[in-house]
């Protein structure tokens, strides 16, 4: 068992940010980093640097920048590099030069996994085992990125890293104080949104750094605005300095909001409608060598009607049109990022990630879902008309709706369920790595990885040394380990199954044995190398391997601070809503 905080060691400095690093060169259980040089004196050096009081441009040039960019609530197999009919010439481009990851997971939902990708731990380690907007009293659960973790901006600022943020922050709750704020938690600069969802026309809780603000001219959407300032900060970098951009989009989480010429692209594109849709992208898929040909294709989610027999057809092709805009737009931002790195002859001496924060999501939005995200009027002064409503094509300001169940079943092709649940449908992301000479171009690498491996990665390519404490209070040690030997296929170093929980929902990945449970069910059993749709539960005829899986996965949520849902789920105040 791992332990869940380490306490100061001897051989520690204290850095002038608060940081505490170590001489010694131990390592974190689970992997952690290789220290590549001097951690700790790096680490002062960039904290002055940092503070304007060192030497600028001191950079070892080796050190490469790194810039993550997620999508947000997007499937398996939208993108075209992963199977997907929409255009994403960009992502493409990253993945014919890059490797693609076919069995990356993240954790089945926006707020744990923005924590656990910053912090390189499990999300009830970070304080966010459920959401930003519902914070429990249990430790796992404040909805606040606890004390006693670190983010990657942090560790890398130590190590002499610019660090700029732009997109979709929640991981502390929206309110007065702001104490865990992209500024206060390592980044130099911060362009986006502190809440989870919102217009992309008007969006809620928008700010620079740290001041709230408004939305720009009138032609502003939220897609472009967020590549806007990505490239702003990769042309304005000192020249010479390595640079961390973390770059999560809100796109295409819902509402569906697109740009008109966007949505032209793909009219008529879905009129044969889901069924088809998900044969086609799995053909595909198999053809790629992302999905193996034995996996079977799972059914139809049973609550979703067949094409030929669903009503509003014309409707539910612009919903999934209007999807298909809001990732071609992300995709044509990320075109420019690269185009700004090129320009600064920075492409290649960059480590680029590209992943989504969980799968297709399903949720289907009524009409009467007030909320701090939905705005009452456009900004022109027109009424937003909420709610999926087949009387209203989505797309424009006036409206706010999702995509919902059944293109959410074709996004997640070939798996099953959705967002919130932790089967593969909920939890299976794209990941391309891209990173010229260091990465292997054109492969694709079947090692299982994780968000917790992000903070080892970054970690590890930088030479940063990751902290025992941070202000004086112990840091936990990261979970992950780094996926480096994956970029030229080689097998990574991973000496514990991965985990998971969210609502109940219950994994636990070790090899090639998944343990799944969907809340309140029982556990399932499926072999991953045969059946990684989850087609053939393997429970009954394996009871051993079941208790030995489940009493790891218990051990596990006993240490990571995970309470059962039905406790955490309470209402936290006598009849509010829980
Ligand atoms: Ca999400």
């Amino acid at each position: 068992m791992l332990n869940n905080a380490v306490t100061p060691e001897r051989g520690q400095i204290e850095t002038m940010a608060g940081l505490s690093v170590q001489h010694s060169s131990r390592r974190s259980d689970c992997g952690g980093s290789r220290t590549l040089y001097d951690g700790s004196m790096m680490s002062r050096r960039g904290f002055l640097d940092a503070l304007g009081a060192g030497a600028l441009g001191t950079a070892a040039p080796t050190r490469p920048n790194i810039v993550i960019i997620m999508a947000d609530d997007m499937g398996f197999s939208d993108i075209g590099c992963y199977g997907g009919e929409i255009r994403t010439p960009n992502l493409d481009r990253l993945a014919n030069n890059g490797t693609r990851f076919t069995q990356f997971y993240n954790t089945a939902r926006c707020c744990p996994t923005r924590a656990s990708l910053v912090t390189g731990l499990y999300p009830h380690q970070s304080g966010m085992g459920h959401m930003a907007d519902t914070p429990r009293l249990f430790p796992g659960y404040t909805g606040d990125l606890s004390p006693n973790c670190v983010t990657i901006a942090e560790v890398l600022k130590g190590a002499g890293y610019r660090t700029y943020m732009s997109g979709k922050w929640h991981v502390t709750p929206v309110n007065e104080f702001k104490h865990n704020w992209p500024l206060q938690r390592g980044f130099d600069r911060f362009f986006g949104t502190i809440h989870g969802a919102g217009s992309f026309y008007d969006p809620v809780t928008l700010a620079r750094d740290n001041e709230p603000i408004a939305p720009g001219g009138p032609d502003f959407f939220y897609t472009d605005a967020i590549g806007q300032d990505v490239e702003s900060n990769i042309r304005s970098n000192p020249a010479g300095d390595p640079f961390f951009i973390y770059v999560p989009f809100t796109s295409p989480h819902w509402p569906m909001h697109a740009i008109e010429s966007d949505i032209a692209r793909y009219q008529g594109r879905y009129k044969d409608g889901w069924d088809a849709l998900r044969a086609t992208r799995h053909k595909r898929m198999t053809a790629m060598g992302l999905v193996d040909k034995r996996w079977t294709l799972t059914a139809r989610d049973s609550n979703v009607p067949a094409w030929t027999e669903a009503p509003n057809r014309e409707w539910q092709q612009r919903r999934m049109e209007v999807y298909a805009a809001m990732v071609d737009r992300m995709d044509h931002n990320i075109g420019r990022m690269l185009r700004a790195l090129e320009d600064t002859r920075q492409l290649d001496n960059t480590l680029i990630l590209f992943l989504a924060d969980n799968g297709g999501c399903a949720e289907e939005l009524g009409p009467k879902a007030a909320a701090r995200h939905i705005p009452l009027k456009t900004r022109d002064g027109r009424t937003v008309l909420q709610g999926n409503r087949p009387d209203l094509m989505p797309g424009g300001p006036e409206t706010y709706q999702s995509y919902g169940l059944a293109w959410a079943n074709a996004s997640n092709t070939p798996f099953r369920l959705y967002k919130h649940w932790v089967h593969e449908g909920g939890i299976a992301s794209p990941l391309i790595a891209h990173w010229p000479g260091n990465v292997q171009a054109g492969a694709i690498t079947h090692e299982p990885g994780h968000l917790i491996d992000l903070m080892a990665t970054c970690a590890d390519v930088a030479g940063a040394q990751y902290p025992a404490a941070r202000k004086g209070v112990p840091v936990q040690p990261m979970e992950g380990v780094s996926l480096r030997p994956a970029f030229t296929r080689k097998r990574l170093n991973r000496r514990q199954p991965l985990f998971w929980e969210h609502e109940g929902n219950r994994a636990i990945r070790d090899g090639k044995w998944k343990l799944v449970s969907r809340y309140p069910g029982d556990w399932e059993l499926y072999d991953m190398q045969a059946d990684r749709t989850e087609m053939v539960n393997l429970a009954a005829r394996q009871a051993d391997r079941v208790r030995a899986m489940s009493g790891a996965w218990d051990q596990w949520a006993a240490r990571v601070k995970v309470v059962p849902w039905g406790e955490v789920a309470k209402p936290a105040v006598p009849g509010a809503k829980g």
